[in-house]
């Protein structure tokens, strides 16, 4: 190890501090490179997350590296760099080390925020992050195996650009300079013989820039925000029988030609998860989705209302988002109800839309050939799922009909009971539930309920309830 440090830093980050700033004086052109030291391989890549939030608010950038060929050597070093605009983005906070990214390394070069003086060679006035790294042999061919996208660290950034905007955070070969003013590309190093003078910088063009979008409202989060670490690995891959996975969508009461009505989605999972698919279909000609409200942080979202099917997918990071056990909020979807719609149910259900499954990414070890200690991403169906139906209310009810079947009568009184009581979930017509009027819902209204169907009385009163405010 000690031998193999003195050469590896002797060679590689002398070559990007010193050989690099004595190259670019050198050369005339921006970015000349020598044939004799630079491929263009194309056999692995950086790529970052997307992120969205509005002016003011700081959000987190996950940078990865994926191997997805056979490198021409074994890499000893590693250099990332990507850069952005100053004036939609500022850089805040300290990088973040992935788990992988600390197994994967042992000598940090250099790790930065790029701010200095913006010199004449400096693309747009691009500020920028860099990264120099050696790499140890071992980890190196644990974690850096075909088709692995390992992630190395994560970023801040506040926003501050204008609403409606997109900012990148652009990883290009030759962009930004360290203060040397050299040129600098993202690469893998490898010696291509034994002997320490012939080393090759591997280059690729594949890699994939991260997009920050900017909302508009009031900034929600402004400070770094804690991220959650990795999701825990398991010994054996999750199945059906060991894990109980939940999806559950909320059920609602809308009139006809009600807009935005709102359906939340949660999941709640006994193995911790890092990512998540979920599709629904539903009746296109009863309802449209206007909208995917992403709970967690953005991902991609598919709406198909002609044919019926939503559905959202978050698969880009080895973060938790659900502990064991933890009801986690995936997604809430805005519907818009047809005017023509009837009196009844409407049908959400969870199953394939599109190429969307329902699925929960859990970490485990087993799986990969020739990886000793990389974990893997599984897939894990849900057990159990509950879709409640979006109900249509077309007329009025009256007090007390909680259950929305445009009577009252005893089932009514049991299923305000069961959610006082036995914790059920609110009964179907939130505003019929206060059924003797008197501004509460508690244990006398069930009671009035009951007396007055008790007494032969019509239960209920107060005409023209409609379950929601009307939108
Ligand atoms: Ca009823
Ligand atoms: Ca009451």
């Amino acid at each position: 190890m000690i031998s193999r440090s003195l050469a590896s830093i002797g060679l590689f980050v002398l070559s990007l501090l010193v050989g690099g700033a004595h190259l670019a004086r050198a050369a005339e052109a921006w970015c000349e490179r020598s044939e004799l030291s630079d491929l263009l391989t194309n056999d692995f890549y950086f790529s970052a997350t997307n992120a969205e939030g509005a002016v003011g608010d700081v959000v987190a950038v996950e940078v990865f590296l994926t191997v997805d060929g056979s490198l021409l050597a074994e890499p000893f070093g590693l250099h990332f760099v990507a850069s952005y605009d100053p004036r939609k983005l500022e850089g805040v906070g300290e990088p973040l080390f992935s788990e992988e990214y600390q197994l994967l390394t042992w000598f940090l070069g250099y790790a930065g925020w790029l701010k200095g003086e913006v010199g004449p060679r400096h693309i747009h006035g691009h500020h920028g992050f860099g990264l120099a790294t050696n790499m140890d042999r071992e980890a190196v061919a644990d974690i850096l195996v075909g088709g692995a996208r390992i992630p190395l660290l994560t970023l801040f950034f506040r926003i501050v650009g204008e609403p409606g905007d997109t900012a990148e955070f652009r990883i290009a070969d030759g962009e930004w300079a360290f203060p040397t003013e050299s040129c600098v590309d993202n690469q893998l190093v490898v010696h291509v013989q034994g002997g320490l003078p012939l080393t090759r910088q591997l280059r690729s063009d594949r890699h994939r820039s991260g997009l920050i979008r900017i909302v508009p409202g009031e900034a929600t989060h402004t400070e770094v925000p804690e991220v959650p670490p990795s999701a825990k690995v398991y010994p054996e891959a999750p199945t059906l029988e060991t894990a109980r996975i939940l999806f559950e969508l909320s059920g609602r009461v809308a009139q006809p030609g009600a807009r935005g009505v709102p359906l939340e989605l949660h999941a709640t999972s006994s193995h911790e998860f890092c990512g998540f698919m979920f599709g629904l279909t539903f009746p296109a000609h009863l309802v449209k989705v206007a909208e995917v409200i992403e709970a967690v942080r953005p991902g991609s979202v598919w709406i198909d209302n002609e044919g019926g099917g939503v559905g959202a997918l978050l698969w880009d990071s080895y973060r938790r988002i659900g502990r064991e056990g933890e009801r986690v909020h995936l997604a809430t979807l805005l519907v818009d109800v047809s005017p023509d719609a009837g009196d009844g149910e409407i049908w959400f259900r969870f199953e394939q839309a599109g190429s969307y499954l329902n699925r929960l990414a859990i970490r485990h070890e087993r799986g990969v050939v020739g990886s000793r200690i990389l974990p893997v991403v599984g897939q894990v169906a849900p057990l159990r799922v509950n879709a409640r139906a979006l109900r249509v209310q077309s007329r009025t009810t009256v007090l007390g009909d909680v259950n929305l079947d445009y009577a009252v009568d005893v089932r009514d009184a049991l299923a305000l009971l069961e959610h006082l009581f036995l914790g059920a979930e609110p009964p179907v017509c939130e505003g019929a539930c206060d059924a003797n009027a008197d501004g509460r819902v508690d244990i006398a209204d069930p009671v009035a309920i009951l007396q007055a169907l008790g007494a032969g009385r019509g239960a209920g009163g107060g005409e023209g309830v409609w379950c929601e405010e009307r939108s």
